[in-house]
C-alpha cells in the first residue's frame, strides 16, 4: 500500500472520542507501549479509547479512510508482544479498557455478553453473583481482557475440561477494517452458515478486526472443589496420575499442572509470603485441581482414596490437599506465579509448545537433555498445562550469566534447536500465546507454505491495506510492505 507521510486531521477523531478518550500524551502513553515481557518498545500517533461501538467504528473509519495501522490493546499482557506497535509512531494504539460493561447475563441461555475491555476477573465475579461460573482461568486474570483473551484464543490453567477461549465464545461483535460491524451475539449453540466466523476472529490477533463484544459460556457453580499439591518422579508420572484420577473420578479434573522443582524454587525466592507446600523435596510436582457441581464430601474421600494408593504403590512420593479455601488459593499461588518469578530472575528464551498429550512426558525429558547438551550451562524450565500437551519450555541462562547478554547471544539459535525438536515431535510452536511479533520469524521459518499461504490469503481478503495490528501473527510474503 502506499505510504502516506502526511498528518492525517487527528483533531477530528479527538473532537468524536473527548478528553477521556483520545490523548497524545506521552505519560498516558508510555505505559502501554512496551510488551508486558519488555522485549519490544513501540510508538503511536495517538491512544484512542473509545467507549462504545459507535466509536470504536469512527475509530476505525478514520483510520481506514487515511491508511493508518490501528493496534487494538485490553490488558497488555501479550506473551508474544502482540498488543504493541512498532516504532514508526504512525499506528493509533486502540485501547480497548474503557468498554468495559457487562452488557447482559442469560442464566437461562447459560450465557454473558461482555465487551472486550472487561477484565477477566470481573467476569468470573459477575457469573458467581448468578451462581454460575466462567470456567476459564489464568495467572494474568487481574488485568487480562476479554477481548485480548478472545484474539489470542487464550488457554491458561483450566482449559482441561471445557477448552481454550474460543470453545467458550458463543457470539461475536466486531468492527471490520472497512469499519463495517458483524454483529452476531445470539447465544447460538448450532449455526451453520458457512465458514464459522466468530472462530476467525478467535485468535486472530486483531489482524481482521476488532472485537468489541463476546458471549461467553457459561457453567454450573462447583460445589465441592479439591485442590491438592502432589509430589512424584517424572512428567511420565504425572500424566499416568492424571489418566488414573480420570478413570476413578470420572471428568472432575479441572486443572492438572506440572512444576518442576527449579520453578517452584524460583517462586519461593522471588515472590513473598509463599512456603513449600511439602515437606520432601522432589524433583517433579503437579497441582491438581478437581471439582463437582453437587454439594457434599464425596469428591474429596475419593480423591483422598486414589492419592493413599497411588503413594502405597510408590508412585507419588508425597502429597498434600488443601484443607480450606485460603489454602487452596495459596497452592494455585505458587503455580500462578512461576511466570513473574522467572521474569524477576532475568530474561528466557521462552517456548510455549504443544505436541500430543501422550508424547508431552517424552519431549520434556529428551529435549531438555538435549538442549543442556547442545547449549552447556543453561537451565530448562518445563511447566504448566501438562493435561492439555502443552508446557512452557523455557530456557534459562547459566547461573550467575548476565542473562540479558546471553538472550542476545544465544536465544536465537536455542529457539530454533527447540522449535525443530517440536516440529520432529508433529507439535506447535505456539500452544496458547499466540505469533505476535515475537515468534513471527520463527513461524515463517518452520511452517508448511500453504498454511501461510491460506492465513496471508483471508487477511488479504478481510484487510486488503493491512491496517489491523500490522506485524503480528502474518509473516509478511516478500511482496508484501507495512503500511
Ligand atoms: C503460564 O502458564 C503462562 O503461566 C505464562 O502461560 C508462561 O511465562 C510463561 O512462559
Ligand atoms: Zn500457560
Amino acid at each position: 500500500m502506499n505510504k502516506s507521510d502526511a498528518i492525517p486531521p487527528l483533531e477530528e477523531l479527538a473532537a468524536i472520542l473527548g478528553t477521556r478518550g483520545f490523548s497524545r500524551d506521552p505519560d498516558d502513553m508510555a505505559p502501554w507501549l512496551t510488551d508486558w515481557r519488555q522485549r519490544y518498545q513501540g510508538r503511536a500517533l495517538a491512544m484512542v479509547s473509545p467507549a462504545t461501538l459507535a466509536e470504536v467504528v469512527a475509530v476505525v473509519r478514520f483510520a481506514a479512510a487515511h491508511r493508518l495501522p490501528i493496534v487494538p490493546q485490553g490488558g497488555n499482557t501479550s506473551m508474544v508482544a502482540g498488543a504493541v506497535p512498532d516504532d514508526s509512531g504512525r499506528a493509533l494504539l486502540l485501547s480497548m479498557r474503557r468498554m468495559n460493561k457487562i452488557r447482559s447475563i442469560r442464566q437461562a441461555d447459560n450465557a454473558m455478553v461482555v465487551e472486550a475491555g472487561v477484565i477477566l476477573t470481573h467476569v468470573h465475579e459477575a457469573a458467581l453473583e448468578v451462581g454460575l461460573r466462567f470456567p476459564l482461568s489464568l495467572g494474568a486474570k487481574g488485568s487480562a481482557t476479554i477481548g485480548g483473551l478472545v484474539s489470542t484464543n487464550a488457554g491458561g490453567t483450566q482449559v482441561l475440561r471445557f477448552g481454550p477461549m474460543r470453545a467458550l465464545v458463543l457470539g461475536i461483535e466486531a468492527v471490520l477494517p472497512d469499519g463495517s460491524v458483524i454483529e452476531s451475539l445470539a447465544s447460538l449453540r448450532k449455526d451453520n452458515r458457512g465458514y464459522d466466523l466468530r472462530q476467525l476472529l478467535c485468535g486472530a490477533e486483531g489482524t481482521l478486526g476488532v472485537v468489541t463484544a463476546v458471549t461467553l459460556r457459561l457453567v454450573p457453580v462447583l460445589r465441592q472443589r479439591v485442590v491438592a499439591w502432589v509430589g512424584l518422579d517424572s512428567p511420565q508420572a504425572a500424566l499416568d496420575l492424571l489418566r488414573r484420577l480420570e478413570q476413578r473420578l470420572g471428568d472432575s479434573v479441572e486443572g492438572f499442572e506440572l512444576v518442576p522443582d527449579i520453578a517452584l524454587e524460583l517462586v519461593l525466592r522471588h515472590i513473598p509470603g509463599t512456603r513449600a507446600p511439602l515437606a520432601t523435596d522432589c524433583p517433579w510436582y503437579v497441582l491438581v485441581e478437581c471439582g463437582a457441581v453437587t454439594a457434599g464430601d464425596e469428591l474429596q474421600m475419593a480423591f483422598g482414596a486414589v492419592l493413599e494408593d497411588e503413594i502405597n504403590a510408590g508412585r507419588v512420593t508425597d502429597a498434600m490437599i488443601a484443607a480450606n479455601g485460603a489454602q487452596a488459593e495459596a497452592l494455585w499461588h505458587l503455580r500462578d506465579s512461576i511466570s513473574e518469578a522467572e521474569r524477576h530472575d532475568g530474561t528466557a528464551a521462552k517456548h510455549d509448545v504443544s505436541v500430543a498429550v501422550s508424547d508431552m512426558p517424552r519431549f520434556v525429558m529428551e529435549a531438555a537433555a538435549a538442549v543442556e547438551q547442545r547449549f552447556p550451562g543453561v537451565r530448562v524450565i518445563a511447566f504448566g498445562h501438562l493435561g492439555d500437551g502443552n508446557v512452557h519450555f523455557n530456557v534459562r541462562a547459566a547461573l550467575g550469566a548476565d542473562s540479558q547478554a546471553w538472550l542476545v547471544r544465544e536465544g536465537h539459535d536455542v529457539t530454533a534447536f527447540v522449535d525443530d525438536l517440536v516440529v520432529k515431535a508433529g507439535g506447535s510452536l505456539s500452544a496458547e500465546h499466540g505469533i505476535g511479533q515475537i515468534k513471527l520469524a520463527e513461524f515463517a521459518r518452520i511452517s508448511e507454505p500453504a498454511r501461510l499461504n491460506m492465513l496471508r490469503a483471508i487477511k488479504q481478503a478481510l484487510d486488503p491495506h493491512g491496517i489491523m495490528n500490522p506485524g503480528k501473527l502474518l509473516p509478511l510474503a516478500p511482496e508484501d510492505s507495512i503500511p
